[in-house]
């Protein structure tokens, strides 16, 4: 049994990519809130191994420590799920806060970074390995108060695409999974916990659900080792693009 290392388990995508790899993966699973981390050992555990790490993303030094030196059980990964990430506000760029801008850029593109970076050199040991990004249709469609949030996509979907390039020849694979309108803690950590603008978002439509986007996250690292899904766009159905914007005078 190999090991998925997932961050971002605490809620949404990570949460249900935890359940639905824990049938055929032990477990390495990040987050800051505790408590959530300890619920999910508890109910995987008569499953799979579990083993937690309880940090903020955003510490370079941690992500180093703590992922060269984890219990030998699970020094076996072949599966990292980039999911931690987050939206902060939705204002123009010209009103929204820079402390916003900076949190979105330091936890969806340099802590990023720095996981892939960590693990790579143990992927490229296992005979076939896979990298899932949780990117995003702001990566590729911009709407207004997306700006940094957006930008943080885009380069997510663009370093998914340059690292394969980089891991041609090993069994490395890498997928940008970019899902649209879904409904989870998303909208409340975007809207500083206003729950009821968060609710609106996702008022009178079906929106994806995180089992949908776990089930497409354990359907990209199961194919066979030859082939490499390198991005997959999913909207909900009741999603779709609107016309350019015009300015009259
Ligand atoms: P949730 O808010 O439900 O989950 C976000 C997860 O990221 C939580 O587990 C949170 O854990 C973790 N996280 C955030 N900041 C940090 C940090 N500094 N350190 C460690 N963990 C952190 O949202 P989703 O499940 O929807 O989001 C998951 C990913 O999917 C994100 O990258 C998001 O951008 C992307 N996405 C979401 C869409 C949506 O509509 N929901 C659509 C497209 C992409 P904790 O707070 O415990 O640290
Ligand atoms: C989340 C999807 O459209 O709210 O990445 O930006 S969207």
């Amino acid at each position: 049994m190999n090991t998925a290392i997932i961050t971002g388990a605490t809620s949404g995508f990570g949460s249900a990519c935890a359940k639905k790899f824990a049938k055929t993966h032990k477990l390495v699973l990040m987050g800051r809130r505790l408590e959530r981390l300890e619920e999910l050992k508890t109910e995987l555990s008569q499953i799979t191994k579990v083993h937690l790490l309880n940090f903020d993303i955003r510490d370079k030094e941690q992500i180093r420590n703590q992922i060269n030196s984890l219990p030998s059980d699970f020094q076996d990964y072949n599966v990292l799920i980039n999911n931690a990430g987050l939206a902060l506000g939705l204002e123009l760029a010209n009103e929204a806060k820079l402390e916003n801008w900076d949190q979105m850029i330091d936890t969806n593109i340099t802590a990023l970074v720095h996981m892939t970076r960590n693990c790579l050199p143990n992927l490229i040991q296992q005979e076939s390995s896979s990298i899932i990004n949780i990117g995003s249709i702001a990566g590729s469609w911009p709407y207004p108060g997306g700006n940094t949030y957006g930008a943080t996509k885009a380069f997510v979907a663009q370093f998914s695409r340059n690292l394969r390039a980089d891991l041609l020849g090993t069994g490395v694979r890498v997928c940008n999974i970019e899902p649209g309108l879904a409904e989870t803690e998303f909208s409340m950590v975007r809207f500083g916990g206003d729950n009821e603008k968060a609710k609106s978002v996702y008022e009178g439509l079906t929106p994806l659900y995180a089992n949908d986007i776990a089930e497409q996250c354990f359907w990209v690292a199961s194919q066979p080792p030859h082939i490499n899904i390198n991005s997959l766009e999913i909207m909900p159905t009741s999603q779709a693009w609107g016309p350019l914007a015009v300015s009259r005078s």
